[in-house]
């Protein structure tokens, strides 16, 4: 700020020299105070500078940070396409190696396959020799003794010997020319009416221990019995093992005298249905489905628990069909392997070969108690339901020598083992629900718990 100009307006002063000295003094105060002003103004210009200063040197410092971010990154992004680049080449080289892997699972599959065609062929071959070296039976898969070739010298060796009776005899050749057998009378009607009475009783309870088999969504699916089932197309399983008023029907002694003929053994029944209802079954034969350890030794039994209606789906069989060539799944088994896709075709082939064959199909009207047992290999199945609201009650057991094993006693799936019936024979049954899961998964506190359960 400029220093302002004393000034003395004439005639104030009378002494020149005072006032020369007045106005001087005034105009080193107004000096004394502009150098103070500039002093103020010089400091607060320092203070300002020095923030200036901190300012830049705090930018620098942040530029310093920024420049070492950089380099950090480019290092970062250097490594990672190198690491891209070693990962491409391992993928490269990983898909490389897959597609070797293929090929030459495919050629190994090729292989496998000429092997297993090749054993198979081997295995027919050694059919072949052994039935020319024992007396054969009429299917590679062997039998009972009555499917020999040499059965009817042996029953009419039987009947010398007096082991047969004249009424034997006659069912022995029936069942040799027809594969089936009538026993009428068989159980007791009051029998079989306890056996219903008792299998309404636990469809009413909804039985814990029953287990019912049903097809639900075109799926066959096991489950506990529950009070809705009995006017349901349900069947009950194992009703010969669990249930005290089916053990008649099961061991009817017509029926064991029958068994020991066919089997010279004691039977066990391994396997058995209740049904309510016509089953409808499309013809077949149970070697198909059923497995035990020889394949045609075995047989089923079809007990009327009532005297059973035409039109209610009564049972209809191929008279003679168990003497049809073997139908061979995949060039070997006996049994069908699970959910084989030639399964339309082996029922339709079923058919062709019965009416090539010119065979009966028959139905059975049976009365109350009447019992029907036929060969393992018999074309069988239920006729179609004309009545719907008629029931058709009746229980199908399946038996085999006792020292024949039902596939349950080796496939690992718990089961009660052969338990006898007084002197007729042994009775078994597959044990089902979540205990036997329990116990099949393997661990000890699981086997105990599912022995508790079970207990
Ligand atoms: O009773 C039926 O309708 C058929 C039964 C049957 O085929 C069987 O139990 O194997």
């Amino acid at each position: 700020m400029a220093p302002q100009k004393a000034t003395q307006s004439p005639g104030t002063s009378p002494d020149p020299l005072r006032a020369e000295l007045e106005l001087r003094a005034a105009r080193i105060r107004e000096l004394e105070q502009h150098a103070a002003n500039l002093e103020k103004t010089r400091a607060h210009h320092e203070g300002h500078i020095s923030n200036l200063e901190q300012h830049a040197a705090n930018l620098q410092e942040l530029r310093a940070q920024q420049e070492r971010r950089i380099g950090e990154l480019q290092l970062h992004a250097s490594n990672l396409e190198r690491e891209w680049a070693r990962s491409r080449e391992r993928v490269d080289s990983l898909e490389l190696h897959a597609g070797n892997l293929a090929l030459e699972l495919e050629k190994r599959g090729r292989r496998v396959d000429e092997l297993t065609r090749h054993a198979a062929n081997l295995e027919e071959l050694l059919q072949v020799g052994h039935d020319r070296l024992v007396p054969g039976y009429r299917s590679r898969f062997g039998g009972l003794w009555i499917d020999r070739n040499d059965a009817l010298e042996r029953i009419e060796a039987k009947r010398a010997a007096g082991e047969l009776g004249a009424e034997e005899v006659e069912l022995l050749l029936r069942w040799r020319e027809e594969g089936v057998v009538v026993l009428p009378g068989a159980l007791r009607p009051a029998d079989a009416r306890r056996l219903a009475e008792a299998v309404d009783a636990s469809f009413r309870s909804g039985r814990q221990d029953l287990f019912a088999e049903s097809f639900e969504q075109g799926r066959k699916r096991v489950r506990r019995v529950e009070p809705g089932d009995r006017g349901q197309d349900v069947k009950l399983l194992d009703l010969h093992a669990l249930l005290d008023e089916a053990r008649p029907a099961a061991f009817a002694p017509a029926i064991v005298r029958f068994l020991g003929l066919l089997f010279e053994r004691p039977p066990l029944a391994f396997q058995s249905l209740f049904f309510r209802y016509g089953t409808e079954q499309p013809m077949h034969q149970d070697t198909a489905y059923v497995v035990v350890s020889s394949p045609l030794e075995f047989v089923g039994c079809w007990v009327a628990l009532e005297d059973i209606q035409p039109g209610t789906g009564e049972l209809e069989y191929y008279v003679g069909s168990h003497r049809l060539d073997d139908y061979v799944w995949d060039g070997r088994y006996k049994s069908m392997p699970a959910d084989h896709p030639d399964h339309p075709r082996y029922l339709a082939w079923l058919h062709a070969q019965a009416e090539q064959a010119g065979l009966e199909r028959r139905r059975f009207l049976p009365r109350c108690g009447d019992a029907l047992v036929w060969s393992a290999d018999i074309a069988h199945g239920g006729s179609l339901r004309t009545r719907r609201e008629a029931t058709r009650l009746s229980l199908v057991t399946h038996y085999c020598p006792a020292d024949v094993e039902p596939h349950y006693f080796q496939s690992g799936q718990r089961h009660s083992g052969r338990v006898a019936v007084g002197s007729a024979g042994f009775r078994s049954h597959p044990q089902r629900g979540p205990a036997s899961r329990l116990a099949a998964a393997g661990t000890a506190p699981l086997r105990r718990l599912a022995r508790w359960l079970q207990s």
